[in-house]
């Protein structure tokens, strides 16, 4: 049977791709937390939606300090979610449906469970095991300053002082993200050694690729010295320095050594998308998402611009552009669009914003419509097919997301993207969980998404799981969107985009404030919005397919 797959080696130049945060996807044995029973159980719904290939965030066992970004055994599977054989069938059964599997690494930083740094704690200051990491002594007489001002991507001081052995206050270790992730030192061969390993056993086990985390930010300067805001292309201190290419090139000699050769992905977050490019050089990754288009506000001058030069960067190195709406980091898509403030940042991100969650919906559906018309590959975060909502009530005992305590509860975190699929009946757990559950969702779901549920969508020719559906079938069975090409077309306003692929297919995208006459048409494929006669409404978007 033919599915969802894209036949050939280069599978990865086109792919849908569907991202699984396991924690929330669905719960087999009643525990509440997400797990790879629940997946195995919906693969037939994946299958029917029509993607390629399932990206798995981290399923290590892990502490949760960052949602399974602390990784205590790379090699294992947490057993909140399984075992390795669990993983193992999951992996066939997906491939027998026609659907790859992706897994993610994170080489930057470990779980301060993980034996490594457990052994460089107990061994002491001085000690190798200690070069694993970033062990510095703190500054002042009494060495309680940090060893330098970096701050944390989540906030507060990247230095975190240790105990020594006897109790006393001892040297300090780098962590980018939060204490509980000290950051390897990507300078020492033994760190190198062990991810090649770790790829190596995922790889044997059938899996056709990695995400990278934090890809840009491994290898530190060596002395650590402070921030430079004029530093020169390649030198900042910790992001997206030159010594990085010569590891990814390794990696990339590593994943060609296979029949099928294995496929890396970066998370790459540059707002230099020319700096990205180099990393899709073709010794380099295979693909990296494009968290430029990601962040884009609606608006028709910035997603044009965001369109072009994230072709034409991708298409100066031969890799194949990617197309990311959404992610378990970012607020979900129908409340971002429902708001004044259409862009993300992680800096401005609030909670309780006014939100229009009718006009969110609708210009979600568009922009699906748009990110899946483009060529290239593209990212489908579970509960995007849904439509979900963000959940922005979750009381502040549950919540999970370090992000959230860093900034001192500022920031709303991002557990209101990661909260339990709404799958079956009208109320919580929504089918996530087996009727026998024996807990609740470890995130709270809202009182209102019965109508949210797949099961309530399934059937219904207007929800979103149908439009999701029928695009992503039309996508894969339509050749003219099989190329690599794309022509913008003239469009009837400047608050429309509107462009062509293959030979007779268009996408045509209204982001002004009023209806447009479609374009000269021999058919309507789809619409995310019903039709004013022969005008797209606003806040829409068609796919057409045009005259000869
Ligand atoms: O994210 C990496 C990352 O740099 C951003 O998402 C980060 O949160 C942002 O830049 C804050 O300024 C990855 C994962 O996707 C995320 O879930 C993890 O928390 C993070 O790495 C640490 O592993």
């Amino acid at each position: 049977m033919v599915s969802g797959v894209t036949a050939g080696s280069e599978w990865w130049r086109r792919a849908a791709v569907y991202q699984v945060y396991v924690r929330s996807f669905a719960d087999g044995n009643g525990d509440g937390v997400g797990d790879l029973a629940g997946v195995r159980a919906r693969l037939p719904y994946l299958h029917d939606l029509g993607v390629d290939a399932l990206w798995f965030n981290p399923w290590y066992p892990s502490p949760m300090a960052d949602g399974g970004y602390d990784v205590v055994d790379y090699r294992a599977i947490d057993p909140a979610f399984g075992t390795l054989a669990e993983a193992e069938a999951l992996i066939t059964d997906a491939r027998a449906l026609g659907i790859r599997t992706i897994v993610d690494v994170v080489p930057n930083h470990v779980s301060d469970q993980h034996p490594w740094f457990r052994a460089a704690l107990a061994a002491g200051p001085g000690a190798p095991e200690r070069d694993w990491f970033w062990f510095r002594p703190g500054g002042g007489p009494d060495g309680n300053e940090a060893p330098n001002g970096w701050v944390s991507n989540f906030g507060g001081p990247a230095w975190t002082r240790t105990k020594n052995p006897d109790g006393t206050p001892g040297e300090w270790f780098l962590h980018l993200f939060a204490p509980e992730q000290p950051d390897l030192n990507w300078d020492h061969p033994a760190v190198r050694q062990e991810h090649e390993d770790i790829l190596r056993f995922w790889f044997d086990r059938g899996v056709a690729g990695v995400r990278i985390d934090s890809a840009a930010l491994l290898v530190k300067h060596p002395d650590l010295p402070e921030v430079d805001p004029d530093h020169a292309p390649g030198q900042h201190v910790h992001v997206d320095r030159d010594e990085l290419h010569e590891i990814y090139r390794s990696w990339r000699r590593l994943a060609d050594g296979y029949d099928e050769p294995r496929v890396l992905l970066g998370e790459i977050w540059l707002p230099d998308v020319r700096r990205m490019s180099l990393y899709l050089r073709p010794d380099e990754l295979h693909s990296a998402f494009n968290l430029d288009f990601l962040t884009c506000p609606w608006e028709p001058a910035r997603l044009r611009t965001s369109i072009r030069t994230t072709l034409q960067m991708h298409d100066d190195v031969g890799a194949p552009a990617t197309w990311v709406l959404s992610n378990h980091d970012v607020t979900r898509l129908v409340t971002r669009y429902g708001r004044e403030d259409t862009s993300f940042a992680f800096e401005a991100k609030r909670a309780g914003v006014p939100t229009d969650l009718a006009l969110g919906r609708r210009r979600a559906r568009a922009a699906a419509l748009l990110a899946l018309a483009l060529p290239g590959s593209v990212y489908v975060y579970q509960g995007e097919e849904l439509g979900l909502p963000e959940v922005e009530d979750i009381e502040p005992d549950r919540i999970q997301d370090p992000m959230h305590f860093r900034s001192g509860g500022v920031d709303p975190g991002r557990d209101g993207a990661r909260v339990p699929l709404p799958w079956s009946d009208t109320a919580t757990p929504y089918g996530f969980s087996p009727p026998d559950a024996t807990a609740e969702p470890f995130l709270p779901q809202p009182d209102d998404w019965a109508g949210l549920t797949a099961e309530a969508q399934n059937e219904d020719p207007a929800s979103s799981l149908t439009l999701y559906r029928e695009a992503l079938r039309i996508r894969r069975t339509d050749p003219d969107l099989h190329g690599r090409d794309l022509r913008w077309l003239d469009a009837p306003d400047p608050g429309v985009l509107a462009f062509a692929r293959g030979a007779r297919f268009a996408c045509v995208v209204n982001l002004s404030d009023h209806p447009v006459e479609l374009l000269a048409h021999a058919e309507v494929l789809l619409t995310s919005s019903p039709l004013e006669g022969e005008r797209l409404v606003r806040d829409s978007a068609a796919w057409l397919r045009l005259r000869d």
